[in-house]
């Protein structure tokens, strides 16, 4: 059954040119593109889509990346979805990523590393519902 997961291109991968890779690298995977937003959070934005991070000490470190400068949203579709792409996109970590990841290839710190990944079903919709109507998924 097809389900899906919700991915950003992070500022830094968006401001270093990666968008256009990181998509290709994406749908070659085999996942199918349902919406994808270019935009900018708000402090405020970031801080509530990263809410349940809040009480971590990297939160406010989070919060000033993530809206730093414009990010690429997008809702992915495939089997597995959620599974499929935090394999694709690799560890938190890129130094801990394997190689051929997205995180590996692209990713300059745990901080700003270049895509998010939803962790569960349920929030892959509630992210995915943080950027995107019903009437903007195709
Ligand atoms: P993932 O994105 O792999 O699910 P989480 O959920 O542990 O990782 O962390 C959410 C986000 O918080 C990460 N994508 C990363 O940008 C940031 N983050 C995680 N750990 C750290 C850390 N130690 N220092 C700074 N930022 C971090």
């Amino acid at each position: 059954m097809e389900k899906i997961t919700f991915t950003m291109i992070k500022p830094e991968a968006v401001e270093s040119g990666h968008t256009g890779a990181i998509i290709d690298k994406i749908t070659k995977a085999g996942f199918r593109l349902v919406a994808v937003k270019k935009t900018q959070l708000t402090g405020d934005a970031a801080g509530a889509f990263y809410a349940v991070h809040k009480e971590r000490p990297f939160y406010g470190e989070l919060v000033e990346y993530m809206s730093s400068g414009p990010i690429v949203a997008i809702i992915l579709e495939k089997e597995n979805a959620v599974e499929d792409f935090r394999k694709l996109i690799g560890a938190t970590d890129p130094i801990e990523a394997e190689e051929g990841t997205i995180r590996k290839l692209y990713a300059e710190s745990k901080a700003k590393n270049a895509v998010h990944g939803s962790d569960s079903d349920e929030n892959a919709e509630i992210e995915s519902s943080f950027f995107f109507s019903e009437l903007e998924r195709f």
